[in-house]
């Protein structure tokens, strides 16, 4: 499991520890790499992992830190569905103890109610989608549509500024219409579907922006249905980098993917490690990569490593 995971500890300093994980659910392919990668991070290090699917609802994962406080969990993982409501529970978890660690979305909390956040810079996934699109499209008229991630998710919030940042300025950029599709192929699809319909049966539509290549997936599909070529008529820009945005580009599909990496639970146990045998204190927040792929960047040979690592 090489590459994509360098950085594997083999130290065994978590070797019986009990964490609890409370993950948001299953709305994308690339949550269930991050899930698999978890459980496999756990598995190689000892951990004991206590895994708790919320199914999208912040009361579930509430519910479930709550259960892992009163079990006295050596630490808690949480992917925070939304940013806000949080301050409650993470009190409860600092009065009893337990460190917790965040992984891959932010809240808006006081910092000392978490030991780090292990996330990428979404804003900066953002920009690099919008800057791509900036030299891709120069001089030329581009009326953008926007599917964006569950609504008050970091995410969301974060990759709309970045890409907004990115157009800024740029008269010829515009985006035309944004709503979300909850980071979920189906919901990609419908909701493209419907900015077809509205924009000329697609023809007035010159990029779609996707936080996420689910829904740039799904969008595809609806782009295909309504008589287009993905990739060619509309462009196709999205983030995660997962294996089926790489066969669409090898389809002539989708042009530009922001990867993120779902190892996010490697970095947060070295973190806890180092914390709850070194007595060190880690990095507020742990930032990972934002590299652009296009079809330019071998996107078969990028298929193929992903395929499998727990995707
Ligand atoms: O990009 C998306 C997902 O929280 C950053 O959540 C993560 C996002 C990821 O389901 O696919």
């Amino acid at each position: 499991t090489v590459a994509l995971f360098a950085g594997v500890a083999q130290a065994d300093g978590l070797q019986g520890k009990v964490v609890g994980f409370s993950q948001i659910g299953s709305e994308s392919g690339w949550r269930a790499a991050e899930t698999s990668v978890t459980k496999l991070q756990a598995e190689e290090r000892g951990i004991d992992l206590k895994f708790a699917d919320a199914q999208q609802k912040q009361e579930n994962q509430i519910k479930a830190i709550r259960g892992f406080i009163a079990q006295g969990v050596d630490a808690i993982l949480v992917a925070p569905v939304v940013a806000t409501g949080w301050d409650a529970v993470l009190q409860e978890a600092k009065d009893a103890n337990i460190p917790v660690i965040l992984l891959d979305r932010g809240v808006d909390a006081s910092e000392d109610l978490y030991l780090t956040s292990v996330a990428s810079d979404q804003v900066k996934e953002g920009r690099v989608a919008g800057e791509w699109l900036v030299n891709t499209v120069g001089d030329k008229d581009c009326k953008i549509v926007e599917l964006q991630g569950t609504v008050g998710s970091t995410p969301a919030i974060n990759r709309k500024q970045g890409f907004e940042e990115a157009i800024a300025g740029k008269a010829n950029l515009t985006i035309a219409r944004s709503q979300t599709g909850d980071f979920t192929r189906s919901k990609g699809k419908e909701v493209m579907e419907g900015f077809i319909k509205a924009e000329n049966g697609g023809k007035d539509i010159c990029a779609v922006y996707a936080h996420n290549d689910d829904m740039a997936v799904g969008a595809i599909q609806a782009i295909k249905d309504a008589g287009l070529k993905p990739g060619t008529d509309i462009l196709v820009v999205s983030i995660d980098a997962v294996p089926d945005i790489f066969a669409a580009m090898v389809a002539g599909e989708a042009n530009a993917t922001v990867e993120l990496t779902p190892n996010m639970a490697g970095p947060a146990f070295d973190a806890l490690d180092a914390y709850l045998n070194g007595g060190t204190v880690p990095e507020k927040f742990i930032i990972t990569e934002s590299k652009l792929y296009t079809p330019a960047d071998n996107p078969q040979g990028e298929y193929d490593t992903r395929k499998g690592l727990g995707y």
